[in-house]
């Protein structure tokens, strides 16, 4: 067709759809959702949720400052025209549509260009740290994520203070990063601070950790109430397991764009919830007035005084001990945790210069190679070391293993059974955890004195299993 008769039928169908109707309530909705992401507008009786703050106006005033931007007749209605505009995107670049609470884009084919590098991390290695951030994100669903050198759904770029998007950076600290949400123009844009000390390490930020959340919200992605989510916000590296999606992180993100085409290699880690009755731990210590509970990467503190007792990352208070782990202990405020055949000794905030070391230093034989559990006795200053049916003792004063050890469970503690997943003493008694058990065992008696729900600490409010669990436990013994 000749450009003269393309021009003739595009002014007929201008023509033909003028006079506007009244827009529709869906041209209106999407028109605000438009404005909304884009011009900074505000319903007033929403609930703010954008990312980047321009100040709030009037609906018209926005469709005004649209209408300017466009180059279109400045009126202030919402007309064909307006609205064409508003779901036109840029040439050749991925659409985007409203999906309940967010927007997701309308392909699953992504294009991302980094447009600026600017940092001292070189330009190769932060397009690697890119490439693993979105195959993260592409593994969990049927996205599909290419880098060009042009113009692209996705602009990736290195900016510092002021950017002219609205949102300037604020130096070394504060804000890392931050990005739209999916949509032409600035949408799905992602913009990192360049002076940050920005990594591939433990040292300053870790570039891979942030992208992954920033291109997370690319992907249309609010926070995460969940603390062992990508998404949730607080910036989280640990350097001892491989940055993976959570189970939450896939939930939300095939909500809003299906579930992958190939099975995951490993199912994403669930984060352990209090409540389950099948919830075990790995280790459990007393901690000055407290006792604190890990459990994968995850720790509850049960201070007396806190009134609930709320999961957090371990690494969110110790940024530098293992996760996963075997056995802790306190011993005189420094605890000693144990994972295979190393052990840290961590005070205050900070694990010890020197360790990790072997833990053949308690004179373990070199065919243990783990702990079950470590027992400790603040009074006599003993530990009790569980490896399998066998049990050990060792003099923290001495710092040596007992004569005589190692000796069956059986003998030195009575029905309980093993292998123990952990052991606390506490107020005078012991506590052994089995699986989704909790043994109550009196060392004067010599017996176990009572047996409840692993999690009881905790205060689940749900108490219906311990019927259940009770059960269980004659079936064990
Ligand atoms: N940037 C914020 C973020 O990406 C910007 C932001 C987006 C925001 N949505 C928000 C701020 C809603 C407040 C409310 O979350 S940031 C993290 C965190 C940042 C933060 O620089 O603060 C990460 C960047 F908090 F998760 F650690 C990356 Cl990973
Ligand atoms: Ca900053
Ligand atoms: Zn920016
Ligand atoms: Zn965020």
């Amino acid at each position: 067709m000749p450009w003269s008769s393309l021009l003739v039928l595009a002014l007929a169908v201008m023509v033909w759809t003028f006079p506007v109707p009244r827009p529709s309530d869906a041209d209106v909705k999407f028109a605000k959702g438009y404005l909304e992401k884009f011009y900074g507008f505000r319903p007033l009786a929403g609930r703010p949720r954008r990312q980047v703050e321009f100040g709030a106006k009037g609906f018209r005033a926005k469709v005004k400052e649209m209408q300017r931007f466009f180059g279109l007749s400045v009126s202030g209605e919402l007309d064909q025209q307006t609205l064409a505009a508003m779901s036109r995107s840029r040439c050749g670049l991925a659409d985007t549509e409203q999906f309940g609470d967010t927007t997701r884009w309308r392909t699953h084919r992504l294009s991302y260009s980094i447009s600026r590098y600017g940092t001292k991390m070189k330009p190769s290695q932060i397009r690697k740290v890119f490439r693993v951030a979105w195959r993260m994100w592409a593994r969990a669903t049927p996205l599909k994520f290419k880098r060009t050198r042009t113009e692209a759904d996705i602009m990736i770029s290195f900016n510092t203070r002021d950017h002219e998007d609205g949102s300037p950076f604020d130096g070394p600290g504060g804000t890392l990063a931050h990005a739209f949400l999916p949509g032409p123009h600035l949408g799905g844009d992602v913009h990192f601070d360049a002076e940050e000390n920005w990594t591939s390490t433990i040292s300053g930020y870790n570039l891979v950790a942030v992208a992954v959340h920033e291109f997370g919200h690319a992907l249309g992605l609010a926070h995460s109430p969940d603390p062992g989510a990508v998404m949730f916000p607080a910036y989280q590296f640990d350097p001892h397991t491989d940055l993976q999606l959570s189970f939450q992180d896939v939930q939300d993100i095939q909500q809003l764009y299906g579930k992958s085409p190939v099975e995951p290699d490993k199912p994403p880690p669930k984060t352990p919830d209090k409540c389950d009755p099948e919830l075990s731990f790995d280790a459990v210590t007393g901690f000055q007035e407290e006792l604190i509970f890990f459990k994968d990467r995850f720790m509850w503190r049960s201070h007396p005084t806190f009134e609930e007792i709320r999961i957090t990352l371990i690494t969110s208070l110790w940024s530098d001990i293992p996760t996963y782990m075997d056995a802790a202990y306190e011993n005189n405020g420094t605890i000693v945790i144990f994972k295979d055949s190393q052990y840290w000794e961590v005070s205050g905030l900070d694990v010890k210069d020197g360790f990790p070391r072997d833990i053949s230093d308690f004179g373990f034989p070199d065919k243990i190679r783990s702990v079950d559990a470590a027992l400790h006795f603040r009074e006599t200053q003993v530990t009790v070391f569980f490896t399998g049916e066998e049990c050990w003792r060792y003099d923290e004063e001495q710092k040596r293993m007992t004569d005589g050890y190692p000796k069956m469970m059986m003998r030195e503690w009575a029905t309980v059974p093993w292998p123990v997943d952990t052991a606390v003493e506490y107020q005078g008694l012991v506590y052994f955890f089995i699986g989704n058990l909790q043994l109550e065992f009196d060392p004067e008696l010599q017996r176990v004195t009572n047996t409840r729900p692993a999690n009881t600490w905790l205060r689940c409010a749900d108490t219906h299993h311990q019927h259940g669990h009770r059960k269980q436990l004659l079936e064990l013994l």
